[in-house]
């Protein structure tokens, strides 16, 4: 499929891999709508974006756990760029590394609340549009936390296991539809994940990936362009993706 012209939203655009889609799309010629709770990184990427690619985008602040805010800057979109091609539920985050029994409720929740809540909101306002117009395709970023459950990532796991079982459940709801689903489970990647897990200790962030190769946040972006350029009758419905370096969440080979 080519992506000219193409409609995408990308949630968490404003850093790691949904900025990376944003490059790798924009480079196939597709339209943008960029969202996330960072507009001034967002206006900063599109700048870049734009002088290169001559793209046309759209910059949405939001914040995906606010179900209002999501059913307005889905509904109110401007007519160019209503009907959406392509959505990448990027958005999600992790949030400290505690045993379940010391865990923090307001981690928990904001965990909860971005990665499963906010994935279901701004789905929920956009497979309409596409099942009306029988095309579309969705792609959840999970983890390989949604497959593996490791020491201390009980609640992101559990996250990461909820957004796999999402996928199944879009596939299976909009089969007929004509909507691709896709589950794309990353292993570990080098963005600002870490150092938003834990909460800006850049020492403790940089050491998740040293002494190995992780992943860029391109890698991950030049899979997702893949699983959405197949053709129609083609559906990836779930791809695993780690570092040539890691075996399992706990096995790495590490120098
Ligand atoms: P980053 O922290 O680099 O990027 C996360 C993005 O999500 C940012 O753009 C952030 O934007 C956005 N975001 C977070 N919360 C919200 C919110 N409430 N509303 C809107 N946007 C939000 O991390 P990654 O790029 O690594 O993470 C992207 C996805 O990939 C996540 O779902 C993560 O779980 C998953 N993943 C990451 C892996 C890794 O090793 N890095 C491995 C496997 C999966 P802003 O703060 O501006 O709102
Ligand atoms: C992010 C990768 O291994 O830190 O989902 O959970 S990991």
């Amino acid at each position: 499929m080519d992506l000219k012209g193409k409609i995408i939203l990308i949630t968490g655009a404003s850093a790691g891999i949904g900025e990376a889609c944003a490059e790798v799309f924009a480079e196939e010629g597709a339209m943008l709508i960029l969202l996330a709770r960072r507009k001034n990184k967002l206006d900063e990427l599109s700048k870049i974006i734009k002088e290169k690619n001559k793209v046309e985008i759209l910059n949405i602040e939001c914040d995906v756990r606010n179900r209002k805010d999501v059913e307005k800057c889905i509904k109110e979109l401007p007519d160019k760029f209503k009907n959406i091609d392509i959505l990448i539920n990027n958005a999600g985050l992790a949030r400290g590394m505690n045993k379940i029994q010391e865990g923090s409720f307001d981690d928990w929740d904001e965990m909860l609340d971005t990665n499963i809540k906010g994935l279901l909101n701004v789905s929920r306002f956009v497979l309409p549009g596409m099942v009306e117009r029988k095309s579309g395709h969705v792609v959840n970023i999970g983890s390989l936390a949604g497959r593996e459950v490791y020491p201390n990532g009980n609640v992101y796991c559990s996250t990461k296991h909820a957004v796999k079982a999402l996928s199944k459940g879009m596939i299976i709801d909009l089969n007929g539809t004509g909507v691709k689903v896709t589950n794309l489970d990353p292993g570990l990647v080098e963005t600002e994940f870490s150092e938003v897990r834990f909460r800006g200790d850049t020492e403790k962030a940089k050491k998740i990936y040293q002494g190995y190769t992780p992943l860029t946040s391109r890698d991950i972006a030049e899979v997702a362009l893949f699983c959405v350029t197949r053709p129609q009758h083609v559906m990836i419905q779930d791809i695993m993706v780690t570092p040539t370096d890691q075996a399992t969440a706990l096995i790495l080979n590490k120098k």
